[in-house]
């Protein structure tokens, strides 16, 4: 899926740290620990949490790959301690057997042989995702040395749907939604949202929700159409559906299009007086063929209700082979405020590689250069030969001067003979 960056994290939910090391940054890009914590913050922060995000503090550290301030292209590490762990150290674990449905436990356990669900639990959980955070937001300041920004906002919170005009800048609207705990930008579906948390709180259930990220001042030609794992939609899908509890993707609105005549889908194109070719629409999402056509990347994300849930669901225990209702661990009731950081995060990644993959070097001096002669969307950079041509054309002419005709396929099997022949 990625390219040019590599990244793994490690670490369990109540272990220790987590930690990241991302790779293939170019050198030269000035980094600091502040820059990373103010989206590890932004993760922490939205309403529908449990008791856990009153415990962390997230800070990264960086232990490798970033001297004087900017990054020597070597792997970057950070690292982010778990403040729960002091509570977990020493403590006598209780047994975990009874497997919760929608959760890793039981397909954990099937996989890996575990004898005590807890092992699945400790990796799948979204605490995660704050390692990938610490890695978008170094993928963000790179994105940001060429004018390219990451946003996202909540659209959806268990069935309450925000309303937002279409004409409402994306900047806009990445503002308005930091400006409330569900990260909604639309004011007044803001609280119903609240609202709709709050009541499943009450109600001992848990709601999920649709996340609305999008890639700003992107160049066109990102991505490709020549490979099927090189086309960009088909790389932030991935990246989209490796977020924990993420069932959904679409690219712009998609399933909306699909029930649309293609009239009322394509984004048509403009000429303007400076020769520059513009849309005025995007349901395309930003990437036609698998590439980027300019306008903003839009995906939108589908957040399944979390499965650890107050309300008991059926299960069967394990240890004692029989029916059993499930067992309640702390956890979020809505994740979905907290989990735009992390649809940004991804997003800047799947973009950072895109963008290394079309412009490579070692480091931004070598980068950046690249980046101001890239071929734009304007009449002036795409001269047509504007002929009639044939496939072969670009064989030498023949005496008479004129192309070559398309050989029959006997003709071609006959020179194939001829050569093997000699
Ligand atoms: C999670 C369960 C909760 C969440 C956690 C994801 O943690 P705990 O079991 O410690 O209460 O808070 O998310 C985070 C810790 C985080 O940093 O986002 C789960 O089971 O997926």
């Amino acid at each position: 899926m990625l390219k040019r960056i590599r990244f793994l994290t490690a670490g369990e939910s109540h272990g220790p740290a987590l930690m990241v090391i991302l790779d293939g940054m170019p050198a030269g890009l000035p980094l600091n620990e502040e820059i990373i914590d103010q989206d590890l913050k932004r993760r922490q922060r939205g309403f529908g949490s449990g008791g856990r995000m009153a415990i962390e503090r997230d800070r990264a550290e960086i232990l490798g790959g970033v001297m004087g301030g900017k990054t020597t292209g070597a792997p970057i590490s950070l690292l982010i301690h778990n403040r729960d762990w002091e509570n977990w150290r020493e403590r006598d674990i209780e047994p975990f057997t009874i497997p919760r449905p929608g959760h890793a436990d039981l397909v954990g356990a099937v996989k890996y042989g575990y004898r005590e669900l807890r092992l699945s639990l400790e990796r799948a959980s979204a605490r995660e995702t704050a390692a990938r955070v610490a890695a978008g937001a170094v993928a963000k300041c790179l994105l940001e040395q060429f004018g390219i920004s990451v946003g996202g906002y909540v659209t959806e919170i268990g069935g309450m749907e925000a309303h937002i005009p279409e004409e409402m800048p994306y900047s806009e609207r990445f503002l308005r939604a930091e400006g409330n705990d569900v990260r909604c930008p639309d004011e007044v579906a803001a609280p119903a949202m609240a609202a709709r948390i709050r009541s499943a709180m009450e109600q001992k259930e848990t709601v999920g929700g649709v996340i609305e990220g999008a890639v700003l001042g992107v160049p066109v030609g990102l991505g490709s159409y020549a490979h099927w794992d090189r086309r960009l939609d088909a790389r932030i899908g991935a990246a989209m559906l490796s977020i924990p509890a993420v069932k959904g993707v679409e690219i712009g609105p998609a399933f909306a299009n699909a029930r649309l005549p293609g009239s009322q889908v394509h984004d048509e194109i403009f000429l303007e007086e400076n020769g520059s070719l513009v849309r005025k629409t995007n349901r395309a999402g930003g990437l036609e063929g698998g590439v980027t056509n300019g306008m903003p990347i839009v995906a939108r994300v589908a957040m399944k209700p979390i499965a650890t849930i107050l309300k008991q669901l059926r299960s069967v225990d394990l240890a004692a082979g029989e029916p059993a209702p499930t067992a309640y661990e702390r956890s979020d009731f809505c994740p979905v405020p907290r989990a735009v950081v992390v649809v940004e995060a991804m997003l800047a990644l799947v973009v950072a590689d895109a963008l290394l993959e079309k412009l490579g070097g070692d480091s931004l001096e070598e980068i950046m250069p690249r980046f101001e002669v890239l071929r734009k969307a304007r009449l002036s950079d795409l001269p047509m030969d504007n002929r009639t041509w044939r496939f072969l054309e670009n064989q030498p002419p023949d005496s008479s001067g004129q192309a070559r005709t398309m050989p029959s396929p006997t003709q071609t099997l006959e020179n194939q003979d001829r050569g093997s022949e000699g």
